[in-house]
């Protein structure tokens, strides 16, 4: 079954007065979300993951040095990751929810403490990647960084909130200035109803 671009969950402009330009979302979701759906559509052809959920191919794929499938790795992830990172951000971002302030202030100390945490993971994070708030096998709330595309699945973990830190999702809106854009991504972009139901 081949694997489809879902659409955005809101408008092109919808981020805009949060931060995220038209131009990033025309970009970034209609130009490098769908070239990872329609190449993992064309690597899988006549593979065994010809007929399997993008999960278990995220997670069946996902080994260190398995170069021959690196390529259908790199590219189910990415396509799980961004499906995932557009439902993470709204229009209305909202109040955090009472339920996931609470697991934040208990696993962090405070709700900033939290965003201090996140984006100085995703600031940290040394060329392409992604932070990651998870909820770990054990039922803890954790930060971590990943390179590329690899993501909370490869490790058992629950993806809770993550936020891409290639250049591509910053670059137009906020040029070299990742901090920035991550300070903004906590503050004024994401969906906390999402997060909270992830959890
Ligand atoms: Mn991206």
């Amino acid at each position: 079954m081949a694997f489809t671009l879902p659409d955005l969950p809101y408008s092109h402009d919808a981020l805009a007065a949060g931060g995220m330009s038209r131009e990033t979302l025309e970009y970034h979701h209609d130009k490098h979300h769908k070239a990872y759906v329609d190449k993992l559509n064309e690597l899988i052809q006549g593979t065994e993951w010809e007929t399997a959920s993008l999960e278990d191919i995220v997670r069946g794929t996902y080994q260190k040095g398995a170069v021959a499938q690196n390529g259908i790795f790199n590219n189910a992830s990415q396509h799980w990751n961004h499906a995932q990172f557009w439902e993470m951000m709204s229009p209305n971002p909202g109040a955090i929810p009472g339920s996931l302030e609470s697991a934040l202030k208990d696993s962090f100390g405070s709700v900033d403490a939290f965003k201090k945490k996140f984006a100085e993971a995703g600031v940290g994070q040394f060329g392409s990647g992604w932070a990651w708030l998870v909820k770990t096998a054990d039922g803890r709330l954790d930060i971590t960084k990943t390179e590329n595309g690899v993501n909370p699945l490869c490790f058992g973990q629950t993806a809770l909130l993550g936020c891409d830190v290639w250049e591509h999702s910053y670059y137009i809106d906020f040029r070299n200035a990742r901090p920035k854009y991550l300070e903004n991504f906590l503050n004024n972009l994401v969906n906390w109803e999402n997060v909270a139901a992830r959890m």
